[in-house]
């Protein structure tokens, strides 16, 4: 798949803390838009300032994600204002997101296609850390 011959790069930027199905499933539709996948992981530092406590270190979520078949290279996530920069940089023809993002990232557009793709629904790591942390709030059965 090529635009004028040139393999076509989506990009993509997330957390991926406890990775799950939702996450795997996403990094699969997304490498079918193209011919390459490079994904932005959120570092810890920028995890904390999307008021994100994630539970695995950035070092291990991007090692993860880094060894899943259809993705080409990670790089760490510092801020939410590197996506232009990114696109440049990789020669990102798509910039993709799960769609609770529908919207978010339109201003992307001037540089390159802008998708949203479904999310699966049920799971998230925030649903997961629900269920392996007791809430302090909630009465110990
Ligand atoms: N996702 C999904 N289905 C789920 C959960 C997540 O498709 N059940 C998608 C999200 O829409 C996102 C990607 O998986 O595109 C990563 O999700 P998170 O790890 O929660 O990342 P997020 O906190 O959304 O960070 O600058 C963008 C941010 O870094 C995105």
């Amino acid at each position: 798949m090529t635009i004028a011959d040139k393999p076509v790069t989506v990009l993509t930027y997330g957390t991926f803390d406890l990775f799950h199905i939702g996450h795997l499933r996403l990094i699969q539709r997304l490498r079918a838009l193209g011919d390459r996948l490079v994904v932005g992981i959120s570092t810890d530092e920028f995890n904390a300032r999307k008021g994100k406590q994630s539970i695995i270190p950035y070092a291990d979520r991007a090692a993860i994600v880094a060894a899943i078949r259809g993705v080409d290279e990670v790089f760490p996530e510092h801020d939410w204002s590197q996506k232009a920069d990114d696109i440049q940089r990789f020669g990102a023809d798509i910039f993709a997101m799960g769609d609770d993002w529908a919207g978010k990232f339109d201003d992307l557009a001037q540089y390159c296609s802008v998708v949203y793709l479904e999310r699966t629904a049920g799971i998230s790591s925030t649903k997961i850390k629900g269920q392996l942390i007791p809430r302090s709030d909630k009465p110990v059965a």
